[in-house]
């Protein structure tokens, strides 16, 4: 089996699970709490993330999951070197809950650790995102760059303020923005981490950062970020680390080391 088979049957199973998520958003929905009031799951959540696991199991029996909705809260994510799907189903919970149609299904393909396949799709504003290792990154099959902005005081910048509501964490992420706020050209929050990421793929956006992130909301934009030529590095400034729950990304070696410099720094728990 090649990674064509893969990508063909990921994409098509994306395809289909967005068709889901856009028949549901503008309509009532069964909505559970998970960790706090404000971390949410619907049953399309879960109904996503079983049609995806399903439609790959039954062409790729040995293939595993990590998925955000079968991964119960506290358990440690086990990631080896096996072929292993990223899932997040739906990214974005809390637009799609309000029907604010900033959200997606994003998903991604390691192998041996290392990612061969991004797929990010919101299916309300049709955006899909691809990217495959050395291949590029495209949006509805056009092919996506980084803007290549080097200086912070020119960026727009991407940010979130999570669904964490611990004192500590909200004390960081509030006294980053009072950095950042005069520093930037302006500041974004799409409320999905996976978005966040591919508008700077896109070079709508020239970097993002989050604490707190899980790597299924992060592990298909990585690849998308840095096949579209961006750069994905940990906060601090050190290599990435896709179970760190710490991200930053930047369309520039330069931009990604500045913003590092200045961001207080939040070490959640590891997936
Ligand atoms: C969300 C992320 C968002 C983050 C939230 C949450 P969900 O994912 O995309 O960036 O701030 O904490 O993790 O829960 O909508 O899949």
């Amino acid at each position: 089996m090649s990674i064509d088979n893969f990508y063909t049957v990921a994409f098509d199973l994306v395809k289909q699970a967005g068709a889901i998520i856009r028949d549901k958003i503008n309509r009532p929905k069964d909505v559970m709490v998970k960790s706090c009031d404000v971390d949410l799951v619907t049953e399309s959540d879960q109904q996503v993330e079983k049609l995806f696991m399903e439609g790959i199991i039954a062409n790729f029996p040995d293939h595993r999951f990590i998925g955000e909705e079968t991964t119960s809260s506290g358990t440690k994510v086990q990631l080896t070197d096996a072929p292993t799907w990223v899932i997040d189903p739906i990214d974005g919970t809390m637009n799609f809950v309000h029907g604010l149609p900033h959200t997606c299904i994003s998903v991604a393909l390691l192998i041996n650790k290392i990612t061969e396949i991004g797929i990010v799709y919101n299916p309300i504003l049709e955006q899909l995102f691809t990217a495959r290792k050395g291949q590029g990154a495209f949006m509805n099959a056009n092919p996506i760059k980084v803007s290549g902005e080097k200086e912070l005081n020119k960026s727009l910048l991407m940010f979130e303020m999570g669904t964490s509501r611990d004192p500590e964490k909200m004390k960081i992420v509030m006294e980053n923005l009072k950095i950042l706020t005069s520093k930037v050209h302006g500041l974004r929050a799409l409320g999905s981490a996976a978005l966040n990421m591919c508008m700077v793929a896109l070079g709508g956006a020239d970097a993002n950062f989050e604490f707190g992130i899980h790597i299924w909301d992060f592990a298909a934009s990585d690849l998308i970020v840095r096949e579209a030529g961006g750069y994905c590095i940990d906060p601090a400034g050190g290599k990435l680390d896709l179970l760190s729950r710490r991200l930053l990304c930047a369309s520039s070696p330069e931009l990604a080391q500045e913003l590092s410099n200045l961001l207080v720094q939040y070490y959640p728990e590891r997936d």
